[in-house]
Formats: C-alpha cells, structure tokens, sequence
C-alpha cells in the first residue's frame, strides 16, 4: 500500500473514465475516489450525480470530466432517479427493447446530499431493493456553497455556520452514523471506503456492483478547502482517520460485520486533528472527550464484528462451511 508503484498499472483498469482537466481544488479527496471508483466499476454503468462539489467541479457547460453516460440531477433526488433509472432499464429488457446485459446503476452524491436534504429519497430507494449502488462522498460539510455545517460534520469542527467561539465549539453534534443508518435498512451490501486504501476501495465497488439489490458506500472524502488542511496531506490524512478510529474501514456483507483495518491500539487523535485547521480551537479536554467516543464507536464496532465470527464459526460446525453470502449471477436480466 505504501508503494503506489505497484498498484496502479498492475491492479488497475489503465482506461481512464474521469478525466484531468476538471476543476476540483487542489488536493481533493473525491476526485481520487471518483477515478478509482470508475476504474473498478467499468464502462458498464449509468451514473447519477446530485448537485455538489462532484457535480459542479466535472461539468462546466460545454464541457465534462465523465467518460460514461451521467446524468445531473438535484440536490435531493439522486437515489430516486437511479431507482427509476433503474426500474427503466429492467423493463425495457423485459420488454426486449434492450438487449439483456449488466448494467450498474449508481448514484453519487455528497454528505449534505445523503445524510440531509436527499435522506428520504435515500432510504425509500434502499427499501425498495433496487438494484443500484449509492455511493456518498463525504467531505463533512455543505462545501460547494462555502464549507456549512451537515448532520456528518464531526463534533467540535469549524463550519462557516459551526463557528467557534466564546460561547461554542464549533459543531455541536456528533456525526450521523450513515454507514450503520443504512445496514439498519438490512439491505445486501454496506461499506466504508477511503482511496487512500485502493485495494480495499476496488474490492469494495466490485463486490457492490455484484450483489443482487441495494448497496451503499460510504467514501470519506477528504476536502482541503474545508478541512484546512495541507492540500499535499489528502492520502496520508485518510489513512489517520482509519488508523485513529475517527473513520473506520469495515462492510456489513448480507448483515455480517467485518472490521478489515484494525490496528489494534487506535492511533491517537491529535495525529490526525492536529493537521487540520477545522480543530484548531479545541482544548486538550474537547480532544479527551473525542477520542474517548471515538474509541467507545469502534469497540462496539468489534462487538458487532465479533458476533459474525461466532455466528460463522457455528454454521461451520452445523454444515462445515460459512454461511454463503448471496451473490446475483445475471443481474437484473434474470427477473
Ligand atoms: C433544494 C436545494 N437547496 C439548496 C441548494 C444549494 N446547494 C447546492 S449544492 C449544496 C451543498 C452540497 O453539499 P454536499 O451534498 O455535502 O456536497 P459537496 O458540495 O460538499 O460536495 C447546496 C446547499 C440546491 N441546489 N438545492
């Protein structure tokens, strides 16, 4: 992972399906995301965009970064047009009015996007079953229009509308927990991602695209702009948030937790607040009362990953092998 050499022209489609040339701050997290997510994903696939950075930064009239049929909607209702996309597609097969091939539907929208103002169509399409991937691109705040607070800013951060100062500390509210929101939705596939872990962003966009029915993936995307941080510090900050516990790596397979980095003793949080102006304010006791909430997440996190282990390690003994986890086989054509 250290060695970037080894990944890229090896492990990697080498076709690229989001250009250079867009006009994304220097240093952006997400745009990282956006190019390893289509490597792994493929031509194949329709893409659903919200309004926000992602949208914004890739598209300036007449031109566009996206090598792949992309659709700009709202604000609000990316998971709702995917799902139509999707149901469309399903029917015009049926209807043998296209020919039967796979075909991802994703929608790709930001934390404002997911966590706020396009919840509920959010939750209704993952409900429904539909057959798409939602990816959210978290940069914690409202950042296109000027760095406002969302429901995922991290306690204590310093918004243009969480202002630090005499009297607050800046975001009053822990992060909304979107990852554990939508395994409570019990749909097939859940997940973590940072593109500071190619591999294991790769390994998750597969095998979102593989399961039959509704997956969702929850990219941290880290935002100098808003974060105030060194714009050169995008990979090696994602990779602090992992290690600290603040952003922990892990997927909910068909309800099965598994952690996939733990190291162990959480790195401390002032390794990874410390490089970012947002935090800058805190005290050394707003630091204590993180770190200990965040320590408190992740071990409930590895209680939840535990129960899988013992739950497969039973369906070993009962049949003499884990419980298969469902994988599709010709996608939507099948129905
Ligand atoms: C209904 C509606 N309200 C407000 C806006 C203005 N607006 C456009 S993008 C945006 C913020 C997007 O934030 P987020 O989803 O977190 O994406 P980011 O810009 O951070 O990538 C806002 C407030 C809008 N376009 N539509």
């Amino acid at each position: 992972m250290e060695n970037f050499n080894v990944f890229v022209p090896r492990l990697l489609d080498a076709r690229e399906y989001f250009s250079a040339g867009h006009r994304a701050c220097q240093g952006c997290g997400e745009t990282v995301a956006i190019r390893q997510i289509l490597k792994a994903v493929g031509r194949n696939m329709i893409l659903v965009n919200a309004t926000g950075c992602s949208e914004i930064f890739s598209s300036p009239f007449p031109q566009t970064a996206w090598h792949i049929p992309w659709i700009h909607v709202a604000f609000e209702n990316s998971a709702a047009v995917a799902s139509g996309v999707e149901a469309a597609l399903k029917t015009l097969e049926r209807k043998g009015r296209l020919p039967k091939r796979e075909i991802c539907v994703m929608a790709i929208a930001g934390d404002g996007a997911t966590a706020d103002i396009g919840f509920q169509a959010l939750s209704g399409a993952m409900e429904r079953g539909h057959n798409m991937v939602y990816v959210c691109l978290d940069n914690e705040a409202y950042m296109n229009t000027g760095i406002q607070r969302s429901s995922s800013t991290p306690f204590g951060a310093m918004t243009t509308t969480s202002p630090p100062g005499r009297l607050s500390k800046g975001q009053k509210t822990w992060k909304k927990n979107l990852p554990e929101i939508m395994a409570a939705h019990d749909i097939p596939y859940v997940a973590t991602l940072s593109p500071s872990y190619p591999f294991d962003l790769v390994r998750k966009v597969k095998r979102a695209v593989e399961v039959e029915g509704p997956a969702y993936l929850h990219v941290l995307a880290v935002c100098p702009t808003g974060w105030r941080s060194p714009t050169a510090e995008t990979i090696r900050l994602g990779r602090l948030a992992a290690e600290s516990g603040v952003f922990p790596l892990y997927e909910v397979d068909h309800g099965r937790y598994t952690i996939n980095l733990d190291p162990g003793e959480l790195r401390p949080l002032k390794d990874y607040l410390g490089i970012q102006g947002r935090f800058r304010h805190l005290k050394p006791e707003d630091l204590e009362y993180i770190e200990e909430r965040v320590q408190a997440n992740f071990e409930k996190l590895r209680g939840k990953a535990r129960m899988t282990a013992r739950e497969d390690r039973k369906d070993r003994k009962k049949t003499g092998r884990p419980r298969p986890r469902q994988v599709k086989k010709a996608a939507r054509s099948k129905k």
